[in-house]
Protein backbone atom coordinates (compact mmCIF):
# COMPACT_ATOMS: atom_id res chain seq x y z
CA UNK A 1 0.00 0.00 0.00
CA UNK A 2 1.54 3.27 -0.82
CA UNK A 3 0.95 6.77 0.69
CA UNK A 4 -1.31 7.65 3.96
CA UNK A 5 -4.15 5.82 5.52
CA UNK A 6 -6.45 6.04 8.39
CA UNK A 7 -7.48 2.31 10.06
CA UNK A 8 -10.43 2.35 12.25
CA UNK A 9 -10.27 -0.82 13.71
CA UNK A 10 -13.71 -1.72 13.83
CA UNK A 11 -13.79 -4.83 15.76
CA UNK A 12 -10.51 -6.42 17.12
CA UNK A 13 -10.80 -8.21 14.23
CA UNK A 14 -11.56 -6.33 11.35
CA UNK A 15 -10.69 -2.78 10.16
CA UNK A 16 -11.47 -0.67 7.64
CA UNK A 17 -8.62 2.03 5.84
CA UNK A 18 -9.36 4.55 3.52
CA UNK A 19 -6.44 6.50 1.47
CA UNK A 20 -5.54 9.84 3.17
CA UNK A 21 -5.28 13.03 0.55
CA UNK A 22 -4.77 15.40 3.77
CA UNK A 23 -4.71 15.83 7.20
CA UNK A 24 -6.35 18.60 7.93
CA UNK A 25 -6.71 18.77 11.47
CA UNK A 26 -5.36 16.86 14.64
CA UNK A 27 -5.72 17.53 18.51
CA UNK A 28 -6.42 16.20 21.89
CA UNK A 29 -9.58 18.14 23.19
CA UNK A 30 -10.29 18.30 26.69
CA UNK A 31 -12.49 14.73 25.99
CA UNK A 32 -11.06 12.99 23.20
CA UNK A 33 -8.62 12.51 20.13
CA UNK A 34 -10.20 14.64 16.98
CA UNK A 35 -9.23 14.30 13.75
CA UNK A 36 -10.44 15.62 9.95
CA UNK A 37 -8.74 14.53 7.18
CA UNK A 38 -9.51 14.33 3.23
CA UNK A 39 -10.21 10.41 2.02
CA UNK A 40 -10.23 9.43 -1.39
CA UNK A 41 -13.16 7.15 -1.04
CA UNK A 42 -15.52 9.16 1.39
CA UNK A 43 -14.18 12.73 0.88
CA UNK A 44 -13.62 14.32 4.37
CA UNK A 45 -14.27 12.19 7.61
CA UNK A 46 -14.27 12.83 11.04
CA UNK A 47 -12.47 10.70 13.80
CA UNK A 48 -13.19 10.58 17.18
CA UNK A 49 -10.56 8.21 19.44
CA UNK A 50 -9.75 6.97 15.91
CA UNK A 51 -13.30 5.45 15.09
CA UNK A 52 -15.10 7.44 12.11
CA UNK A 53 -18.28 9.41 12.71
CA UNK A 54 -18.99 10.91 9.77
CA UNK A 55 -17.89 11.60 6.17
CA UNK A 56 -18.79 13.88 3.42
CA UNK A 57 -20.13 10.93 1.21
CA UNK A 58 -22.12 9.23 3.48
CA UNK A 59 -23.55 10.99 6.05
CA UNK A 60 -26.93 11.78 4.74
CA UNK A 61 -27.89 8.26 5.25
CA UNK A 62 -27.25 8.15 9.09
CA UNK A 63 -28.68 12.11 9.60
CA UNK A 64 -31.65 11.70 7.43
CA UNK A 65 -32.69 8.59 9.19
CA UNK A 66 -31.98 9.49 12.79
CA UNK A 67 -34.29 12.56 12.41
CA UNK A 68 -36.96 12.22 9.47
CA UNK A 69 -37.90 8.77 11.23
CA UNK A 70 -38.77 10.57 14.61
CA UNK A 71 -39.84 13.83 12.97
CA UNK A 72 -42.45 12.20 11.02
CA UNK A 73 -43.77 10.00 13.62
CA UNK A 74 -44.66 12.42 15.92
CA UNK A 75 -46.99 14.39 14.76
CA UNK A 76 -46.23 17.68 15.83
CA UNK A 77 -42.63 18.20 16.52
CA UNK A 78 -42.17 21.47 17.73
CA UNK A 79 -39.51 20.67 20.40
CA UNK A 80 -36.57 18.80 19.77
CA UNK A 81 -33.34 17.86 21.71
CA UNK A 82 -30.52 16.71 20.13
CA UNK A 83 -27.75 14.84 22.35
CA UNK A 84 -24.08 14.66 20.72
CA UNK A 85 -24.20 15.32 17.58
CA UNK A 86 -21.53 17.88 17.65
CA UNK A 87 -21.36 17.87 14.08
CA UNK A 88 -24.84 19.68 13.20
CA UNK A 89 -26.03 16.67 11.04
CA UNK A 90 -28.64 15.54 12.61
CA UNK A 91 -29.39 19.26 13.78
CA UNK A 92 -29.14 19.79 9.72
CA UNK A 93 -31.96 17.11 9.18
CA UNK A 94 -34.28 18.85 12.22
CA UNK A 95 -34.57 22.30 11.00
CA UNK A 96 -35.92 21.28 7.90
CA UNK A 97 -38.99 20.41 9.65
CA UNK A 98 -41.11 24.31 9.51
CA UNK A 99 -43.25 23.00 12.41
CA UNK A 100 -39.95 22.39 14.67
CA UNK A 101 -39.72 25.87 16.78
CA UNK A 102 -36.85 25.25 18.83
CA UNK A 103 -33.48 22.84 18.32
CA UNK A 104 -31.38 22.53 20.93
CA UNK A 105 -28.32 20.70 20.40
CA UNK A 106 -26.37 19.55 23.70
CA UNK A 107 -22.79 18.50 22.90
CA UNK A 108 -20.02 18.09 25.94
CA UNK A 109 -17.05 18.62 23.65
CA UNK A 110 -17.28 22.58 22.01
CA UNK A 111 -14.45 21.60 19.68
CA UNK A 112 -16.29 18.99 17.63
CA UNK A 113 -18.94 21.76 17.16
CA UNK A 114 -15.54 24.13 16.02
CA UNK A 115 -14.14 21.84 14.07
CA UNK A 116 -17.26 20.93 12.01
CA UNK A 117 -17.63 24.17 11.44
CA UNK A 118 -14.72 24.92 9.92
CA UNK A 119 -13.48 21.97 7.89
CA UNK A 120 -17.34 20.41 7.25
CA UNK A 121 -19.14 22.87 6.52
CA UNK A 122 -21.65 20.88 4.31
CA UNK A 123 -22.88 18.83 7.60
CA UNK A 124 -22.37 22.28 10.16
CA UNK A 125 -24.31 24.48 8.05
CA UNK A 126 -27.71 24.38 10.27
CA UNK A 127 -26.13 25.19 13.79
CA UNK A 128 -26.53 29.30 12.78
CA UNK A 129 -30.33 28.79 12.45
CA UNK A 130 -32.29 30.89 14.55
CA UNK A 131 -34.17 28.23 15.89
CA UNK A 132 -31.19 25.89 17.07
CA UNK A 133 -29.78 26.66 20.65
CA UNK A 134 -26.02 24.83 21.34
CA UNK A 135 -24.88 23.82 24.84
CA UNK A 136 -22.11 22.57 25.90
CA UNK A 137 -23.08 19.90 28.63
CA UNK A 138 -22.86 16.24 29.10
CA UNK A 139 -26.30 15.06 27.77
CA UNK A 140 -26.77 12.56 30.86
CA UNK A 141 -26.72 15.45 33.08
CA UNK A 142 -29.01 17.59 31.37
CA UNK A 143 -31.70 15.29 30.39
CA UNK A 144 -31.57 13.88 34.53
CA UNK A 145 -33.18 17.65 35.09
CA UNK A 146 -35.57 17.94 32.82
CA UNK A 147 -39.64 17.06 32.96
CA UNK A 148 -42.12 17.19 29.82
CA UNK A 149 -40.32 19.41 27.67
CA UNK A 150 -39.61 17.28 24.02
CA UNK A 151 -41.66 16.30 21.60
CA UNK A 152 -38.52 14.70 20.01
CA UNK A 153 -34.90 13.36 21.59
CA UNK A 154 -32.25 12.35 19.41
CA UNK A 155 -29.14 10.78 20.82
CA UNK A 156 -27.10 10.81 18.30
CA UNK A 157 -23.73 9.58 20.29
CA UNK A 158 -20.22 7.94 19.97
CA UNK A 159 -20.27 4.28 20.16
CA UNK A 160 -20.80 3.09 23.44
CA UNK A 161 -17.48 3.08 25.12
CA UNK A 162 -16.24 5.52 27.94
CA UNK A 163 -18.24 8.74 28.82
CA UNK A 164 -21.10 7.39 26.02
CA UNK A 165 -21.75 4.71 28.23
CA UNK A 166 -23.82 6.38 30.23
CA UNK A 167 -26.50 6.84 27.17
CA UNK A 168 -27.33 3.98 27.07
CA UNK A 169 -28.39 3.23 30.03
CA UNK A 170 -31.87 1.96 31.43
CA UNK A 171 -31.39 4.98 34.03
CA UNK A 172 -30.97 7.09 31.40
CA UNK A 173 -33.91 5.80 28.92
CA UNK A 174 -35.72 6.65 32.17
CA UNK A 175 -34.58 10.16 32.85
CA UNK A 176 -35.19 10.58 28.77
CA UNK A 177 -39.26 9.48 29.48
CA UNK A 178 -39.65 12.24 31.68
CA UNK A 179 -37.51 14.83 29.59
CA UNK A 180 -40.63 14.22 26.67
CA UNK A 181 -44.10 15.59 26.91
CA UNK A 182 -46.72 12.83 27.41
CA UNK A 183 -46.82 12.31 23.31
CA UNK A 184 -42.99 12.20 22.74
CA UNK A 185 -40.76 9.48 21.31
CA UNK A 186 -36.81 9.22 21.37
CA UNK A 187 -34.44 7.56 18.85
CA UNK A 188 -30.94 6.45 19.66
CA UNK A 189 -28.40 5.18 17.47
CA UNK A 190 -27.32 1.37 18.37
CA UNK A 191 -25.07 -0.06 16.71
CA UNK A 192 -24.18 -3.23 14.03
CA UNK A 193 -26.53 -5.92 14.04
CA UNK A 194 -23.68 -8.29 12.72
CA UNK A 195 -21.07 -7.05 15.56
CA UNK A 196 -22.77 -5.95 18.45
CA UNK A 197 -26.59 -8.47 18.54
CA UNK A 198 -26.26 -8.65 22.48
CA UNK A 199 -25.41 -4.73 23.03
CA UNK A 200 -28.88 -4.36 20.75
CA UNK A 201 -31.14 -6.91 22.57
CA UNK A 202 -29.95 -5.56 25.93
CA UNK A 203 -30.97 -2.30 24.89
CA UNK A 204 -34.49 -2.78 23.36
CA UNK A 205 -34.80 -4.66 26.47
CA UNK A 206 -34.27 -1.78 28.75
CA UNK A 207 -36.14 0.80 26.37
CA UNK A 208 -39.12 -1.68 26.70
CA UNK A 209 -38.86 -1.45 30.12
CA UNK A 210 -39.91 1.72 30.00
CA UNK A 211 -41.38 3.16 27.03
CA UNK A 212 -44.87 1.49 25.78
CA UNK A 213 -44.03 1.46 21.95
CA UNK A 214 -40.24 -0.02 21.09
CA UNK A 215 -38.97 -0.17 18.04
CA UNK A 216 -35.74 -1.11 16.41
CA UNK A 217 -34.55 -0.11 12.77
CA UNK A 218 -32.56 -0.20 9.94
CA UNK A 219 -30.21 2.03 7.49
CA UNK A 220 -27.37 1.06 5.67
CA UNK A 221 -24.13 3.53 6.46
CA UNK A 222 -20.85 2.06 4.33
CA UNK A 223 -17.78 3.50 7.00
CA UNK A 224 -19.86 1.97 9.63
CA UNK A 225 -18.93 -1.53 11.11
CA UNK A 226 -20.73 -4.28 8.97
CA UNK A 227 -22.18 -1.23 6.84
CA UNK A 228 -25.76 -1.85 8.18
CA UNK A 229 -26.66 0.24 11.59
CA UNK A 230 -29.55 0.13 14.16
CA UNK A 231 -31.75 3.00 15.15
CA UNK A 232 -33.79 1.93 18.37
CA UNK A 233 -37.13 4.23 19.00
CA UNK A 234 -38.88 4.31 22.20
CA UNK A 235 -42.18 6.18 22.05
CA UNK A 236 -44.69 6.98 24.84
CA UNK A 237 -47.64 6.76 22.01
CA UNK A 238 -46.87 7.18 18.26
CA UNK A 239 -45.71 4.27 16.20
CA UNK A 240 -43.69 4.89 13.81
CA UNK A 241 -44.61 1.22 12.24
CA UNK A 242 -48.00 3.34 11.66
CA UNK A 243 -47.18 6.41 9.90
CA UNK A 244 -49.25 6.71 6.80
CA UNK A 245 -46.78 6.96 4.00
CA UNK A 246 -49.24 9.63 2.69
CA UNK A 247 -48.73 11.85 5.33
CA UNK A 248 -45.02 12.64 5.39
CA UNK A 249 -44.41 16.10 3.42
CA UNK A 250 -41.62 15.68 1.09
CA UNK A 251 -38.44 16.86 2.26
CA UNK A 252 -35.26 17.11 -0.06
CA UNK A 253 -33.55 13.95 1.26
CA UNK A 254 -31.37 11.92 -0.57
CA UNK A 255 -31.88 8.36 1.39
CA UNK A 256 -35.00 9.02 3.81
CA UNK A 257 -38.44 8.63 1.50
CA UNK A 258 -41.85 8.06 3.08
CA UNK A 259 -41.43 4.63 1.56
CA UNK A 260 -37.79 4.23 3.30
CA UNK A 261 -39.52 5.07 6.32
CA UNK A 262 -41.79 1.85 5.84
CA UNK A 263 -38.77 -0.39 4.71
CA UNK A 264 -36.75 0.42 6.98
CA UNK A 265 -38.52 -0.97 9.63
CA UNK A 266 -38.86 -5.01 7.52
CA UNK A 267 -36.22 -6.63 9.79
CA UNK A 268 -34.33 -9.45 8.12
CA UNK A 269 -34.61 -13.13 10.08
CA UNK A 270 -31.25 -12.34 11.79
CA UNK A 271 -32.39 -8.96 13.17
CA UNK A 272 -35.86 -10.29 14.46
CA UNK A 273 -33.52 -12.86 15.74
CA UNK A 274 -31.88 -10.20 17.96
CA UNK A 275 -35.14 -8.87 19.77
CA UNK A 276 -36.30 -12.54 21.01
CA UNK A 277 -34.85 -12.91 24.55
CA UNK A 278 -31.93 -14.95 24.40
CA UNK A 279 -28.57 -15.23 26.82
CA UNK A 280 -27.33 -11.78 27.49
CA UNK A 281 -23.49 -10.99 26.95
CA UNK A 282 -21.60 -7.84 26.85
CA UNK A 283 -19.72 -7.06 23.79
CA UNK A 284 -19.01 -3.81 25.00
N1 LIG B 1 -19.16 3.64 14.93
C1 LIG B 1 -19.44 5.04 14.94
C2 LIG B 1 -20.84 5.37 15.27
C3 LIG B 1 -21.01 6.83 15.40
C4 LIG B 1 -22.41 7.24 15.50
N2 LIG B 1 -22.56 8.66 15.69
C5 LIG B 1 -21.97 9.47 14.71
C6 LIG B 1 -22.25 10.92 14.89
C7 LIG B 1 -22.57 11.57 13.61
N3 LIG B 1 -23.31 12.77 13.79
Amino acid sequence: MQGLWVTELQTPSLALSCRVIKTLHRERTPYQELAVVETEAFGRMLLLDDVIQTTVKDEFVYHEMISHVPLNTHPHPRQVLVIGGGDGGAIREVIKHTEVERAVLVEIDARVVANAREYLPEISCGLDDARVEIRFEDGIEHVRRLRDQYDVIIVDSTDPVGPAVGLFSREFYQNVYHALKADGLFVAQTESPFFNAAFIRRVQRDIASVFPVTRLYLATVPTYPGGLWTFSLGSKKYDPVEVDPQTIAPLPTRYYSPEVHKAAFALPPFVQEILRPGEEEELF
